[in-house]
């Protein structure tokens, strides 16, 4: 597989500039490195800038509804495991209105890897404070700043008992590709954040900023490690493999799926008895 076979008739129509671009670059040259076959990669977003993704990557992909992609991708995983699971959305989507889903994946350790763009604002509805801004953000809906603590998504993910956690920017496209193909070899949960500029609406996590500050650390099995790194978000902020672990993922532990994935299997159940009971 090359990369012009991921390619879309049509091409992406997000602002010049913004990190979205570096993020579908890098999860194409992910794909073509693991060399999945197309039709068994599935992508599921939710509604956001970073959400409209799936309509220009040519892998099967599913838009949702804006903070429920999560629950889309495990039902997709759960319907047919053999397929590789990619879930995508921004920090609103993620964390704000998807928060309960976020954690319950995480400590649920489905299969999937999910990409959070991180742009630390709501970039579709034109900007707004989102739950990773920082404390003292001004935008349109906090325009004395911001007076809540932002949610730090590595740390959540970690706590949460996600077994692949990564955090990744969207200006180093070659360090973010490696991190998605760990994370999608990774058997369990992976969850990538991803600092991504969004240089319309968000003046204050530039290129710059982040270019200025990330650095690179080492994966650890050990939890309290990693989530003591987690905790530094400032001068400078950490990036790379935070955390991995080996743990059985929920399939895994699911009898009832062992065997031939739920699409394949002849449904020798005769549902009009089933529901006859309802009526
Ligand atoms: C249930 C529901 N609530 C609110 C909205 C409005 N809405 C659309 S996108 C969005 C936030 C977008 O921010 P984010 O998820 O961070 O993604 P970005 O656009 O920054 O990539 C909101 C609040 C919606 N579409 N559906
Ligand atoms: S508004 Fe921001 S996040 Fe949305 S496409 Fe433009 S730069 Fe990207």
């Amino acid at each position: 597989m090359k990369v012009e076979d991921l390619n879309t008739k049509t091409t992406p129509h997000w602002c010049p500039g913004c990190g979205d671009y570096g993020i579908l670059n890098a999860l194409k040259s992910a794909l073509v490195e693991l060399n999945i076959e197309r039709k068994n990669t599935v992508l599921v977003s939710g509604i956001g800038c970073a959400s409209k993704i799936p309509q220009w990557i040519n892998i099967f992909g599913f838009h949702t509804l804006h903070g429920r992609f999560l629950p889309v991708a495990t039902g997709v995983k759960l319907a047919n495991k053999d397929l590789t699971v990619i879930a995508a959305g921004g920090d609103g989507d993620s964390l704000g209105i998807g928060l309960g889903h976020f954690v319950h994946s995480c400590r649920r350790n489905i299969d999937i890897t999910t990409i959070i763009f991180d742009n630390a604002i709501y970039g579709l509805t034109t900007g707004q404070t989102s739950p990773t801004s920082q404390k003292g953000f001004v935008s349109k809906s906090t325009p004395f700043g911001s007076i809540e603590n932002p949610v730090n998504p590595v740390s959540l993910a970690i706590a949460s008992g996600a077994t692949f956690v990564a955090r990744g920017f969207a200006g180093d496209v070659k360090g973010l590709s490696s991190l998605i193909v760990e994370g999608i070899k990774h058997k369990g949960f992976s969850v990538i954040d991803v600092l991504q500029p969004c240089v319309t609406f968000n003046h204050v996590n530039t290129y710059d900023f982040y270019s200025k500050r990330v650095y690179k650390v080492d994966a650890t099995s050990d939890k309290i490690k990693a989530f003591e790194r987690s905790l530094e978000f400032g001068e400078r902020i950490p990036t790379g493999v935070f955390f991995k672990e080996d743990r059985e993922t929920l399939i895994d532990q699911m009898p009832q799926l062992k065997g031939e994935a739920l699409s394949r299997r002849v449904l020798d159940v005769d549902l009009k008895k089933v529901f006859e009971k309802f009526v």
